[in-house]
């Protein structure tokens, strides 16, 4: 059995849900079967229909509202989450075992959950011991580009979640949709972060202060190629597919589809009966 999942990580408000229920969409309208998985126990509203929500199992108004707990909303997340941790067995019975299943996973925004505790980890090894192929989906606003040192941070964020989930990630620029004609032409610049783009547009007096930091950091993206963006919008049915394409590929998809195809086909293909037929 293979299965394929798409984890949604990114900050808070970055586009995940608005990105879960575009692709889900999407999928319908190419007559694929692309589920949804509510993770964010304080969601209050997405567009999707899930398959499985973790509200079920619990809330962080409920945790927030325990005066033993005393939890606030940051905390309560975290014991949320750890709480499914606790209980595998139901998130074992929300998954299913459909052969072929293709889930997307929303998930909160305290990107700390995927970056320096290891809530996630945990989750995706569980996944991936339940036969799930597995892709990091990492978000960020496009609004970023416009204030440099912000985007050097993210670009930090990514790859510390990269490094720290050991999976392959597909770094989206969100809501290209609210650009200007001159900021989607800065975009492009950002798609493949390198030292030359940290070196120039980085603000004097930083670039100055830090510059070695800086240099040292521009090596990095430089020397391994590790962060790279897809700018999507997510209105745009052509670019919602090029998309799903890159992260087909990571989850190598399609090479499944085939064998499964050509398992399917093979008892069909018997030339002798061709034979058979043509004489009568
Ligand atoms: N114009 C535009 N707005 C978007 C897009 N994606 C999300 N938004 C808006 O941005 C806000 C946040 O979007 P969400 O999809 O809820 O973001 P999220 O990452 O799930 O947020 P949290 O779960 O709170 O971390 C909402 O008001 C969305 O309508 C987009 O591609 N274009
Ligand atoms: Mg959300």
């Amino acid at each position: 059995m293979v299965r394929f999942a798409q984890i949604v990580i990114g900050p808070a408000g970055s586009g995940k849900s608005s990105y879960v229920s575009a692709m889900i969409s999407h999928g319908q309208a190419m007559g694929r079967t692309l589920s949804a998985f509510n993770m964010d126990p304080a969601a209050e509203y997405f567009q999707y229909n899930p398959i499985a929500d973790i509200r079920q199992l619990i809330t962080v108004d409920d945790i927030m509202a325990d005066k033993d707990l005393s939890f606030g909303p940051n905390g309560g997340l975290i014991f949320a989450m750890e709480f499914l941790l606790d209980n595998m067995d139901w998130f074992e019975e929300q998954l299913g075992d459909m052969d072929n299943d293709y889930i997307l996973f929303d998930t909160a925004g305290q990107i700390e959950l995927s970056t320096h505790l290891d809530v996630m980890q945990k989750l995706i090894r569980f996944l991936q011991s339940h036969d799930f192929r597995v892709v990091g989906i990492f978000l960020l606003d496009s609004q970023f580009i416009s204030d440099v040192s912000k985007f050097f941070s993210a670009l930090m964020v990514s790859l510390s979640a990269m490094i720290s989930l050991e999976i392959p990630v597909v770094n989206l620029l969100t809501k290209t949709d609210l650009l200007d004609k001159p900021s989607l032409k800065r975009l492009e610049s950002f798609l493949e972060p390198d030292s030359y783009l940290l070196e120039n547009q980085f603000p004097e007096k930083w670039g100055q202060k830090y510059r070695k930091l800086t240099e040292a950091f521009g090596q990095l993206l430089d020397d391994y190629s590790l962060v790279k963006f897809m700018s999507i919008n997510i209105f745009d049915e052509q670019c919602l597919n090029d998309v799903l394409l890159s992260v087909d590929n990571a989850l190598q998809f399609d090479d499944e589809q085939e064998v499964k195809v050509r398992d399917f086909d093979e008892p069909l293909i018997d030339e002798n009966s061709e034979d058979i037929v043509d004489n009568d």
